[in-house]
This record gives structure tokens, C-alpha cells and sequence, in this order.
């Protein structure tokens, strides 16, 4: 049986109307104190011990923190994603019965830390292919658009563009032919551009193709936290081709098989007690390879384009 708890309330049919259409919905109050002081507790925990990759993603910007997997390494993390009632959104939004959780990923941006997240769409960084996915982006600080509150493009989900991943610090941008992401706020009156101002409890819910980024954090006395929370439903396959950034850690999932297994464990309709069981293992020791490679390409790419250009990626963007 699912341990998700079920929700106080359900995605009204406008909100999941608003979400098809815009690729993008913020939602307020939807999310209750004790699950945001979860969140709190498992990102304090990933500050005081980054992983490997979560040190390597970070580095560049002092006071700028990203870490992804937290649910391996943190119980608070581990017991929001099992026991909370997202997985229940998310199949609302997915229309999917299966619901699996993807991964988590922590953004933190220190008072007056100048580290925009560049424009992007999350699917460039998947090597997945399918329809049911979604995010959550909750945010613990109260978020405007300057103090890097999440912008949206709204719509953009149903572009025909695919653009090639940018991160901060061009990580993952190196080996695709795909256009760069346009630079949104250079040609701001040209989009459909959107950014809510937020409070803890609120949430936005977007669609992986959805173009969004945000600011640095311009306010130089309120940090600003969030957790983004990646949900996968029965239609998505492995594809390594879709994308030149590897999924970091082992897995055993082949290129066309339904994702699945203990990396991605299934939340609904009913957890697997063996997936659960596979999350006691420690993660550093499941770091693949290809993302050890993918890590030190970039590092070079970037430390080329510093050497070319005076500073690190080659991708430009207005903020
Ligand atoms: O919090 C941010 O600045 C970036 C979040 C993001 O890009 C995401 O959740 O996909």
C-alpha cells in the first residue's frame, strides 16, 4: 500500500487545467509547516556535507550551494518523499497510476549572492524520454523576482525548441549541437513571462520543457532556499541519448526500459519494500563513471572558455 499521506486538499480541475495550458502553476499554501521543516532539516544537513558532485556543482560562487539526491543521504528527505502527499499531486498532474520520484535538488543563494540560474529547460539535463514528469519548486524564504523567486516562460513547454543544457557554470553544456536557450529578459515584452511572488507554503508545479531561470539573490539579508522535487510517472523510458549529462548515479536501468528500481523508487500506488530497503546503502560509492567524465569535461570546457573569454561558459544571458 502507499504510505504517502493523502492530501488535505487535491489539484482543483482549474488548476490542472491552468498547468496544461501554461506549463507552469504556483500554488499557495499548499504545503504544510511540517513538510517545509523536513525540508529545512535536510537541506541544513546537505550544507554540512555536501557530496562530491553537489562540491563540484557548487564551487564556483561562495554562498551559492546546489546538491541533488539528498533523500539518499538525509532521513528527513527520505521520509518527505515516502511519507508527504506530493507523489499524490503528481499523479494528479501526471495522470499517471504509477508515480515514481525522480530526485531531489537543493538551490540555496546566500544574502546578495549574485548566482543567476541560467534559462534553461530541465529535460535537456534527463536522459529520459516520455510524457508524465513534473517538478515541484519549493521554496522555505519568502521569494520575490529579486530575490531570485523561479521565472517561467509560460507555454514554452509546447515549443517545438529543444535547447541544449545550461547551468550555471556551462555544467553539462558541452557536448550538444542544440541552440543555446534564448536570453528571455533581453526580449522581455516578447514572452509570456511569469514570477510569483512567494511565501513558505507556496509552491510552483512546472513541466520539465517549461523555460524558467531566476536571479542571483539581491537581497542582501534574506537567504533564499528551495528544494526541487522531480516526479516520473508509468510512460517514461531511459534514454541516454536525450541528453549528454548522465544520470550520476548507478542504476540498473537499460536505454527503452521503463524507469524504474532503486534510484527512482516507486511511491504509488504502493512503495517496493526492496527499493526501501536498497536506500540504506551509501550513495558516494554509486557515482558512476560517466558523470566522473562528464564532471571533468566541463571543468575543462570551462576552464578553456575562462582562458578565451575571461570567464568561465560560453553562454550569455541578461539579468
Ligand atoms: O532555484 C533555482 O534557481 C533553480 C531551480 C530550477 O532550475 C529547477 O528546479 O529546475
Amino acid at each position: 500500500m502507499s504510505l504517502a499521506a493523502s492530501p488535505l486538499r487535491k489539484l482543483t480541475q482549474e488548476e490542472l487545467d491552468a498547468y496544461k495550458k501554461d506549463g507552469v502553476i504556483m500554488v499557495k499554501g499548499l504545503i504544510e509547516p511540517n513538510w517545509l521543516e523536513m525540508i529545512a532539516l535536510g537541506i541544513d544537513e546537505a550544507l554540512n556535507n555536501a557530496s562530491l558532485y553537489g562540491r563540484y556543482v557548487s564551487h564556483k560562487v561562495e554562498g551559492y550551494n546546489m546538491d541533488s539526491y539528498l533523500w539518499k543521504r538525509s532521513d528527513y528527505i527520505r521520509d518527505l518523499i515516502y511519507y508527504s502527499p506530493f507523489a499524490h499531486w503528481a499523479q494528479q498532474l501526471m495522470a499517471s497510476e504509477e508515480v515514481r520520484f525522480f530526485y531531489d535538488q537543493m538551490f540555496v543563494k546566500e544574502p546578495g549572492v549574485d548566482a543567476p540560474t541560467p534559462w534553461h529547460q530541465d529535460l535537456s539535463f534527463w536522459p529520459i524520454k516520455g510524457h508524465q514528469m513534473c517538478s515541484f519548486w519549493v521554496p522555505l524564504d519568502p521569494v520575490t523576482q529579486d530575490s531570485s523567486g523561479l521565472q517561467y516562460v509560460k507555454g514554452s513547454h509546447m515549443w517545438s525548441e529543444r535547447y541544449r543544457p545550461v547551468a550555471p557554470g556551462n555544467i553539462g553544456g558541452i557536448d550538444s549541437d542544440l541552440p543555446a536557450p534564448p536570453d528571455v529578459h533581453a526580449n522581455i515584452d516578447n514572452y509570456d513571462h511569469a514570477c510569483w511572488d512567494m511565501e513558505p507554503g507556496d509552491v510552483t508545479i512546472f513541466h520539465p520543457l517549461t523555460l524558467h531561470g531566476s536571479s542571483g539573490n539581491k537581497n542582501r539579508k534574506q537567504k533564499r532556499r528551495a528544494l526541487a522535487l522531480r516526479w516520473l510517472g508509468e510512460d517514461v523510458v531511459h534514454a541516454p541519448d536525450m541528453s549528454p549529462v548522465p544520470i550520476p548515479y548507478k542504476h540498473d536501468n537499460t536505454p527503452g526500459s521503463p524507469v524504474a528500481g532503486p534510484l527512482f523508487p516507486r511511491i504509488l500506488p504502493s512503495h517496493i519494500p526492496s527499493e526501501r530497503a536498497q536506500r540504506a546503502k551509501g550513495i558516494e560509492s554509486l557515482l558512476t563513471i560517466d558523470t566522473a567524465k562528464t564532471m571533468a569535461k566541463s571543468a575543462m570546457t570551462s576552464a578553456k572558455s575562462f582562458l578565451r573569454n575571461g570567464q568561465a561558459g560560453e553562454h550569455k544571458e541578461t539579468w
